[in-house]
């Protein structure tokens, strides 16, 4: 089935940084919406233009064409799809359901099995893009799953986002997810160290980041993440604790396929320390803090 706007029934769990704006664009597109959130409070915004409020993700389930879920991590899902009035149970046979959370390749695994034994179809979806992308609709998904299920929720995909890679089977979207968001650390946490060492021998982190701007080590998250860095500014586009969650991934992915990701594992640490100072919800880029002991 392919959605189509004013008939297609959608649901969506999950009302974060990243839900919301979503939510919000599927509704601007013409789609019928249900959603539901832990948090009820959080769904004001979006029951303002127009989506119905559900009791539970089973209820949502229970009424969706297609289900769209954006949870913290991997025990927010089970507990979504799994717990009490959980969500897997309602899904109705010949709906699609799509996770954007970033998880672990075997949970994504895990969930379409059940899907398929409801008769559902399932991808792995997760994004990047922050929560800037999900505001202007221009993320861009990683997707693992059948070719063909793809192809038929692109439209719901060109709401939301810019661009989608089908990289493999269920599993493989999350899998690129991680090592992307490795990348992603490492390269915040390498700016900061070198931030460090700079302010350390009495010189401007302007300069430093001047000079990287027009040099082989430029790229966009520098681009993005300098400023935060340079003001000792971190509103959350996406959180540390999150990040932090997507390198313990990865960690443990790396364990199970017999992959050491010894720059990881380092990074981690660096992240799990601030995450341990941090009092409120920060970017990741306060990795920086490390070095402001
Ligand atoms: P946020 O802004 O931290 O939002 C997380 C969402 O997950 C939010 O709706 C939470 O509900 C929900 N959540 C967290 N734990 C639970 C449990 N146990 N049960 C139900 N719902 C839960 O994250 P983002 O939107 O930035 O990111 C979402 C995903 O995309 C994440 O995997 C990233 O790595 C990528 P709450 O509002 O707290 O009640």
């Amino acid at each position: 089935m392919k959605p189509t706007v004013g008939s297609t029934k959608i649901g969506l769990l999950g009302l974060g940084l990243m839900g919301r704006p979503m939510g919000i664009n599927l509704i601007k597109a013409g789609y019928s919406l249900t959603v539901w959130n832990r948090t009820s409070s959080r769904a004001g915004e979006l029951v303002a233009a127009g989506a119905t409020l559900a009791k539970s993700p089973q209820e949502v389930a229970a009424s969706s064409d297609f289900l769209l879920t954006i949870v913290s991590d991997p025990p927010a899902l089970e507990e979504i799809l799994w717990g009490p009035s959980g969500a897997m149970q309602a899904l109705q046979r010949g709906s699609t359901y799509i996770d954007s959370s970033t998880i672990s390749p075997a949970l994504a695994r895990k969930i379409a099995a059940a899907s398929a034994e409801r008769g559902v179809r399932f991808l792995d979806a997760p994004v990047t893009g922050g929560d800037w992308g999900a505001k202007k609709g221009e993320l861009i998904f990683m997707v693992g799953g059948d070719a063909d299920t793809l192809k038929d929720v692109e439209p719901l995909l060109g709401v939301l986002g810019k661009k989608w890679f089908h990289l493999g089977p269920h599993g493989a979207g999350q899998t690129v997810k991680l090592a992307m968001n490795l990348i992603l650390a490492l390269q915040v946490e390498a700016l900061a160290e070198a931030l460090a060492l700079v302010a350390r021998a009495g010189l401007q982190g302007e300069k430093l980041v001047e000079v990287l701007q027009s040099s082989m080590a430029r790229s966009g998250v520098l681009d993005v993440k300098a400023p935060n860095l340079l003001k000792g500014e971190y509103v959350p586009s996406f959180p540390l604790r999150l990040m932090h969650k997507d390198l313990g991934l990865a960690l443990d992915l790396a364990n199970q396929l017999g992959v050491a990701l010894p720059a990881t594992a380092a990074a981690r640490e660096t992240y799990s320390y601030v995450k341990g100072i941090a009092k409120e919800d920060l970017d990741y880029s306060a990795v920086m803090r490390f070095w402001k002991r």
